[in-house]
């Protein structure tokens, strides 16, 4: 039945084109970057010693290019999901179907891969869902699959973990910019997936 109902859920996004409401947008352009800009949440700098700086970014929709988080470490090479991240941490209480999204780059000699963790439980464990390529041209990233990870919805305290890893170089460099996580209001796709199960139901007579 749980397949079922995710399966619902995706039909009815798919077919009524609904639209995410913002949980919490980063443009790193503002005077306080790591707060963001619409929406609430915490983005959590957990790339080391130095921390990170920031550098001209990339336009999103009807915010201009600006800054974008930049952070050259020691070691981005050695990098793994424990010891070196940025964490994006969202209150998705009342929503499902999650969603994010980012611009990234990197220098020459930077991480050439972006791993995505996720954590359902505030923290306790993470688990691993995909892998980007990052070029060194800003480039835009989805990741299709996380909004049918039911654990994520209606989640007060969900937690997303990208990964830099396998610089080239010990001066190597990772960009982001337009960090977005998105959801859908619960009640209307619940109403949405109670619709399809009425018509799945088998016939009383
Ligand atoms: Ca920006």
């Amino acid at each position: 039945m749980k397949t079922l109902v995710t399966i619902l859920i995706v039909l009815a996004l798919t077919c009524t084109g609904a639209r995410g409401v913002t949980i919490a947008f980063w443009s790193f352009n503002s005077a306080t970057p790591m707060s963001p800009d619409e929406g609430a949440g915490t983005l959590v700098d957990a790339t080391g010693a130095g921390l990170s700086t920031f550098v001209a970014g990339v336009s999103y929709g009807a915010y201009t290019a600006g800054s974008a988080i930049s952070r050259a470490t020691p070691n981005w090479a050695s990098g793994s999901q424990s010891t070196r991240f940025y964490e994006i941490r969202v209150n998705a209480s009342s929503l499902v179907a999650l969603s994010l999204r980012y611009d990234g780059n990197r220098s020459g000699t930077g991480p050439t891969r972006v791993d995505l963790y996720y954590s359902t439980d505030g923290g306790s464990s993470y688990a691993f869902h995909s892998s980007v390529t990052q070029p060194s041209s800003w480039t835009a990233f989805s990741f299709p699959g996380l909004s049918s990870i039911s654990g994520l919805n209606n989640n007060s305290d969900v937690r997303f973990r990208l990964c830099p890893m396998s610089a080239s170089g010990t001066a190597g460099t990772i960009r982001f910019d337009n960090i977005l996580v998105e959801g859908l209001p619960e009640p209307a796709v619940l109403g949405l997936v109670a619709a399809g199960l009425l018509l799945l139901a088998p016939r009383a007579r």
